[in-house]
């Protein structure tokens, strides 16, 4: 058997949001992945951000492509749309479900297998064309469904179970996005729900490409000392920059600030992302001084998370080629073939 149903019977008292929603109702089929491998925290993320913003499921499409973190997509939002890839292509497949139909909330997850090797064509057009898209790698420095080879992200001189030492210079993808053009980049820990879900919720609600790379251990071939994706070593080496609170509206901001304190980006549709300073002076919204910060902490072998950068100005694609706003599918014949006279009308254009 390869994945196992939930039972539908819950607790009645289970709490539910406005649409009547319990967190069991954005649950999928049980998990058959290793037990405390990171990625199923993340998809416990998922679950908690998508039940809090109350998104009806059906609005939902999720994509990936293949991998452990692949996998994950069928552990979450079991009423959602799902469609697994094919390895790394979960991105322009995404981009051509999204250029249909822009009404859907679109969510790729990907491995850093995924889009940092097979896939990195992919990812960076994806980011750089501004796909309206949440993109979340779970990085554990390993193609874990294939037993544990290094991948593009593991960091130069980590050490593989076996003792192995990484040569290759790693790939950054936050960085990456960050030059690519992505319009909101963060990075955060598997085992920092609280850091997380708020970015996930910010990420949902943003317009234009938005990039979490979430470190996820790999308990089962990167998870010992030697290794930079491991519990201990994040714990040990993780330097958040920011803590955000995400306000669906302005008038729910409840908690005060001294002046300075925190900064406040108003996104398109109104939520608001409250970010709690952490470190000192730094703005998310300075492209090149949030670069100059991963890089500088990189060098110290710490590992930046926090919201990096967001954009809240940002067009994504349909705004750059003025696409029609109706779902493909619901246009009609008079729209598809407005006639002879709008035709030549657009052919005198091109004169
Ligand atoms: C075209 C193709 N090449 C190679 C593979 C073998 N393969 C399956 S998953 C995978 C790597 C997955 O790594 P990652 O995306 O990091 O996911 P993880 O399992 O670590 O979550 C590879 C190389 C494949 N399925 N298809
Ligand atoms: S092999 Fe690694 S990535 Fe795959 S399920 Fe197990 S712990 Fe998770
Ligand atoms: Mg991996």
């Amino acid at each position: 058997m390869t994945y196992l149903a939930k039972p539908k019977l819950h607790h009645p008292t289970l709490p539910a949001n406005s649409l009547g929603f319990t967190r069991r109702d954005y649950e999928g089929k049980i998990s058959t992945l290793c037990a405390g491998c990171g990625h199923d925290s993340i998809s416990a993320a998922l679950v908690q951000a998508c039940w809090e913003l109350e998104i009806e499921p059906h609005r939902v499409a999720k994509l990936s492509g293949i991998g452990c973190s692949s996998k994950t997509p069928d552990y979450f939002l079991g009423a959602s749309h799902g469609f697994n890839t094919v390895h790394g292509r979960m991105p322009s497949v995404l981009t051509g479900a999204n250029l249909a139909n822009r009404e859907l909330l679109y969510l790729g997850v990907s491995g850093d297998g995924d889009s940092a090797s097979i896939g990195l064509g992919q990812f960076a057009h994806a980011m750089r064309r501004g796909v309206n898209m949440t993109y979340i790698v779970e990085n554990n420095g390993v193609y874990g469904l294939t037993k544990g080879q290094f991948s593009a992200t593991a960091d130069q001189g980590s050490k593989s179970k076996r003792g192995v030492v990484n040569t290759d210079s790693p790939i950054d993808l936050v960085s990456l996005a960050l030059q690519l053009g992505a319009s909101y980049v963060a990075r955060s820990f598997s085992g920092d729900k609280e850091q997380l879900v708020p970015l996930m919720k910010g990420a949902l609600r943003h317009r234009g490409a938005a990039f979490i790379d979430v470190i996820s251990p790999c308990v089962a071939f990167n998870n010992h000392p030697g290794s930079t994706k491991s519990y201990e070593y994040v714990r040990a080496h993780n330097e958040a920059v920011n803590r955000l609170d995400f306000m669906p509206r302005r008038d729910a901001i409840l908690a005060t600030y001294a002046p300075g304190e925190v900064i406040e980006v108003t996104q398109h549709d109104g939520s608001v992302l409250r970010l709690r300073k952490l470190a000192d002076g730094y703005d998310p919204g300075d492209r090149l001084a949030a670069m100059n910060h991963i890089m500088a902490h990189e060098a110290r072998g710490e590992i930046l998370t926090g919201l990096l950068y967001v954009n809240c100005d940002a067009e994504d694609l349909h705004g750059h080629l003025k696409t029609v706003a109706v779902p493909l599918n619901r246009l009609g014949e008079a729209e598809l073939c407005p006639g002879a006279a709008v035709l030549a009308a657009l052919n005198a254009e091109l004169v």
